[in-house]
């Protein structure tokens, strides 16, 4: 707007009461909230932040920060806060500058953000809505100024620096369906059996969307990378979220996933045919199907042939799993693997652990999703209601043939069933998926239990009180 007063912090400080008027900045803006403090009582609350900005303080109590209440401030604003001091604000507090979420995600952590969306709704469409995908962030949001980036592609003595315009141009786009699942998804069961080290992700740190941009291989291949050459092993990625010592997020893949036609491993730039989201990598990332989400790097900004894993704290002493006798004093980083193509599993999203259900025919219906990494498609997902004694063959949903330009498995199969229970009493629930090489699920989670609770994926196991 062309009446719009800018205005430094120190402006904004000078009003942090009643008698001078109570001023606060929110991102880029300034409010004069005098009025809404006096109108709603409770209110009050936001004077933690008055003079000052409210970011922070919102990032904290993130189920006031409803599109309601952003439609409210909006009538208070009285101009813009001047770009110095919005950087300003920004060195003082790396997750100033955050983005919006909706307050319907389930926050595991609040900075960095990590947050899953609820069960119930995780299941209602094969491809997940990006605003409902969950977030897994090791580190602030970091700021892109697009104009000035370039991607940086290493291949020996070689460099490519690459702009978003050119690599939509110069490479031939192509469109993924994946799954991507954290490593940590259905944490809490492993660490209800016994405690682990790590965020705990219900069964929803997992998601499917399609996924537009370019192979990597092309890119590669582009700067100079000789697929007979044996000096490479590894593709590193870097991103460009930083943490205080300056150094960025990071993993690495073997060369013969990169570099395979049929591995579908691409730089994207669309997630669900629109920009990629902040949360989820703005401008660009890495997409490996089959593969931990650990290496699908957001906020990509250097891609490096090496003859070695990255060297990234997440690649190197993160994401690889132990026995259940080792302890922290005992685990060997070094020798263990790393976390790469990911083990099958599935889980119940209806109805929920605890609930009761109505039935009045002794059927009720399960639905769930089963997944496995490596491209291996599901072949079978088996539903119990005794615990595990007998059992029904679900009924698989699948994409829809050609939906995409892989010839691959690399999304979820999501299943639904209808099995008999008992009613006036509790029904244990029971599923587990099986993969297209045979492999199943572990039945117990003791036997996979680890120290830092990564790849729980015994049978899911819930129980519901039916009544008639
Ligand atoms: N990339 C960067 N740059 N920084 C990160 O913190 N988290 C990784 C991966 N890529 C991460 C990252 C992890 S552990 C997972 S599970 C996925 O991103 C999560 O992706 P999502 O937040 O889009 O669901
Ligand atoms: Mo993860």
């Amino acid at each position: 707007a062309k009446s719009d007063p800018v205005y430094s912090s120190a402006d904004v400080a000078q009003h942090a009461d009643k008698q001078s008027g109570i001023w606060v900045t929110y991102q880029d803006s300034v409010y004069d909230i005098t009025g809404f403090v006096e109108s709603h009582p409770g209110g009050e609350k936001i004077l933690m932040g008055a003079g000052g900005p409210i970011d922070a303080f919102w990032n904290m109590y993130a189920v006031h920060k409803t599109p309601e209440v952003l439609q409210i401030l909006e009538q208070y604003r009285i101009g813009k806060l001047s770009r110095r001091d919005q950087k300003a604000i920004n060195l003082n507090d790396p997750f100033a500058n955050e983005p919006f979420r909706l307050p319907v995600l389930r926050i595991n952590s609040q900075k960095p953000f990590n947050a899953e969306p609820p069960l119930e709704v995780l299941t209602d469409s094969f491809i997940t809505p990006n605003e409902l995908f969950y977030v897994r962030n090791h580190l602030p949001v970091p700021d892109f100024d697009l104009e000035n980036f370039k991607l940086e592609v290493l291949v020996g003595g070689r460099k490519l620096a690459l702009s978003v315009d050119e690599i939509k141009k110069k490479y031939k786009p192509v469109t993924i369906t994946t799954t991507i699942q954290c490593a940590g998804n259905r944490r809490q069961e492993m660490s209800q059996y016994q405690n682990v080290k790590g965020l705990t992700w219900g069964a929803c740190a997992i998601g499917t969307a399609r996924w537009t941009g370019v192979r990597l291989r092309d890119i590669l291949l582009d700067a100079g990378f000789d697929l007979n050459d044996n000096r490479f092993k590894h593709i590193q990625f870097n991103g460009n979220d930083k943490d205080i010592t300056k150094s960025s997020y990071g993993g690495s893949i073997p060369k013969h996933k990169a570099m395979s036609i049929d591995g579908d491993v691409i730089i994207a730039y669309k997630m669900n045919g629109v920009d990629i989201p902040r949360d989820h990598g703005y401008p660009l990332r890495v997409i490996v199907p089959g593969y931990v989400g650990a290496r699908n790097v957001k906020w990509l900004h250097q891609v490096v042939a090496s003859d070695e894993e990255s060297s990234s704290h997440w690649q190197r002493n993160d994401y690889k799993v132990f026995s259940p006798s080792t302890t922290f004093e005992t685990a060997d980083y070094k020798k263990a693997q790393s976390i790469q193509e990911m083990p099958v599993i599935s889980a119940i999203s209806t109805p929920a652990e605890g609930s009761k259900v109505e039935s009045d025919d002794g059927v009720i219906e399960v639905k769930g999703y089963a997944w496995s990494g490596g491209g291996r498609d599901i072949i079978r997902v088996d539903v119990s209601a005794d615990g595990g004694k007998t059992w029904k063959e679900a009924n698989l949903v699948k994409d829809k043939p050609g939906a995409d330009d892989s010839t691959h498995s690399w999304a979820w199969s999501l299943w639904n069933a209808e099995v008999e229970v008992t009613p006036g009493k509790k029904n244990e629930i029971v599923c587990k998926a099986i993969d297209s090489a045979y492999n199943c699920q572990p039945e117990f989670i003791g036997p996979i239990w680890n120290l830092r609770g990564f790849l729980t994926n015994a049978w899911h196991r819930i129980s519901v009180e039916v009544e008639d």
